[in-house]
């Protein structure tokens, strides 16, 4: 009889343990970091926009409701690829060795990132969509990732690098790169293990192609303009005065017109790009003047921007359907991001790059029903290279010591450190390709910015953004400020140094001069 009980209380217990280990197991959260390119906060009706009840991101909004915004997230360099390495590899991009796009080289994908981190702990590792780093990644069990354009990819009927296989696919990207991600969840995807999955979509990068659904969206209507679009860049004229950013350099195929019959080969791509340099603002049928024509390609980009951004919207729904649908909702940190900021029509620009905050401030929305209250804010300065150590924390997995950022992971759950850093430094190298924009370096803490350009020009601006939030008064010489910028730039040289910056001209012009190769 004991013998019997014995055995049948062995056979009760031992689903118990089963169950404890698999219970231990799939507490280790998932990660599904969501990237859009070239998303910015003023395109996500739950940091409020000027477009009303024009257009709304429902889904994202969703994010918002259920887990964190944040207010205060800076790209440390802010364009594509230098924004993606910093963001895997904790690192600024003089020390993960990615500066810039153009002449940029080739991303070492071989080097320590968070991806790597989490295969080493046993996570199933995937990466949909935009890579945009040169290289051929490295560290993902599975990848499906945009070729072509020098990987920027194409919206319609896009090549994919699956596993290592060009594949073209047809459709439109940011429909496409839901479904590749969404396969691999149901399909290849080993469920005993957690994941850390990055879906990183395309859109809404330039040239703004719309999905057909939205072929018709905001006809008929006049989009409104931000409250500085005729910006005159008055104590700027060198730096936010002196860019090809402005309307006038949306080219044709930017503003969808349809070329003249007859246009073939080098003719026909001249008219397409017809706009992209110094000189060629063209006119838009109808347009009279330059200010006329400005509001004409403002009217065309806006809503391509924001039409690319409702199908971004749709599979973000889509996505954290199948989440909920399936269990993975409540153990599961959703990112929501985009790879920097972005200007719609803010001083008069489309594009990045600049320190100003509609460039450097990236959206960042995070859900983790676990750890990250409902409906909660947050204002702290937090940069793109604390995001890996972050979500490491989340899981309970040792940050390496030569990462440069910082777990916000307390941040998070509501519990701001007392010595949480108050100033971020910044640095952008890439001249003249794309866009004109000045090499400059600079710190910004939750009041005042301080940046210095210094290419081929050695100017200094300084922001007061409590008075100034849209960064038009160039106050570097207004007498109140000068104790505080004669603080912040001593403040600027202990940054540098602690982040290993050579801060002398010619190190830093070096940086730009290289060419480390085209991708
Ligand atoms: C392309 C775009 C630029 C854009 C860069 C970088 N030109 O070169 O307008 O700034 O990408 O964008 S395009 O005519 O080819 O569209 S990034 O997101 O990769 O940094
Ligand atoms: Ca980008």
């Amino acid at each position: 009889i004991r013998k019997n009980t014995t055995w049948f209380l062995s056979l009760l217990i031992l689903p118990l343990f089963i169950q404890c280990s698999q219970t231990k197991e799939e507490q280790k959260p998932n990660i599904l970091f969501i990237m859009a390119d070239d998303h910015t906060s003023q395109a996500i009706s739950a940091y409020g926009t000027i477009f009303g009840d024009l257009f709304t991101t429902p889904n994202i909004d969703k994010l918002a409701d259920q887990g964190m915004l944040f207010t205060n997230v800076f790209a440390t360099n802010a364009i594509c690829g230098p924004s993606r390495a910093a963001i895997l590899t904790g690192k600024y991009a003089h020390v993960n060795g990615y500066c810039k796009n153009e002449k940029g080289g080739k991303f070492n994908a071989s080097q320590w990132t968070f991806i790597s981190e989490f295969k080493k702990q046993g996570y199933q590792t995937a990466l949909f969509g935009k890579w945009h780093l040169g290289s051929e990644p490295e560290d993902f069990d599975y990848y499906k990732f945009h070729v072509g354009n020098g990987q920027q990819g194409n919206y319609i009927d896009p090549v994919y690098n699956d596993n290592g296989k060009h594949i073209k696919e047809t459709g439109y990207a940011t429909n496409l790169t839901s479904d590749f991600f969404l396969d691999w969840m149901k399909g290849l995807r080993k469920k005993d293990k957690p994941f850390a999955a990055l879906l990183h979509f395309k859109a809404p990068h330039r040239p703004w192609i719309r999905d057909e659904k939205y072929k018709d969206l905001f006809d008929g209507v006049e989009m409104p303009y931000p409250s500085n679009f005729n910006d005159d860049y008055k104590g700027r004229e060198k730096t936010a005065g002196d860019t090809w950013m402005t309307m006038d350099f949306l080219n044709h195929r930017d503003s969808k017109v349809t070329p003249p019959e007859g246009l073939e080969g080098k003719a026909l791509s001249d008219w397409t790009y017809y706009g992209n340099k110094p000189n060629q603002a063209w006119m838009p049928e109808g347009c009279t003047t330059l200010e006329e024509a400005r509001k004409w390609k403002y009217q065309q980009y806006i809503k391509d921007y924001l039409s690319c951004i409702k199908s971004v919207d749709d599979n973000v729904g889509r996505v954290l359907d199948y989440l909920e649908e399936n269990g993975l909702a409540e153990n599961t940190i959703v990112v929501y991001t985009g790879d920097q900021g972005f200007y719609l029509g803010e001083h008069g620009w489309f594009d990045k790059r600049f320190m100003y905050d509609t460039s450097s401030k990236m959206p960042f929305i995070v859900r983790y029903p676990k750890e990250v209250n409902k409906k909660s804010r947050n204002k702290d300065i937090i940069t793109n290279v604390d995001f890996a150590p972050t979500l490491l924390d989340l899981a309970n997995i040792e940050i390496p010591a030569d990462v440069q950022g910082h777990s916000f992971a307390q941040n998070l759950k509501g519990n701001t450190p007392n010595d949480w850093k108050q100033c971020m430094y910044y640095q952008y190298y890439e001249y003249p390709k794309w866009h004109h924009v000045q090499p400059h370096y600079g710190i910004r803490n939750q009041r005042y910015k301080l940046i210095h350009f210094y290419y081929n020009i050695d100017v200094w601006e300084f922001y007061d953004l409590e008075k100034d939030p849209q960064e038009m008064n160039n106050a570097i010489n207004m007498p109140e400020y000068q104790n505080i910028i004669t603080e912040m730039k001593a403040e600027i040289v202990v940054q540098q140094k602690d982040l290993g910056i050579n801060g002398s001209l010619e190190a830093m012009r070096a940086i730009t001069d290289a060419d480390m190769g085209e991708v």
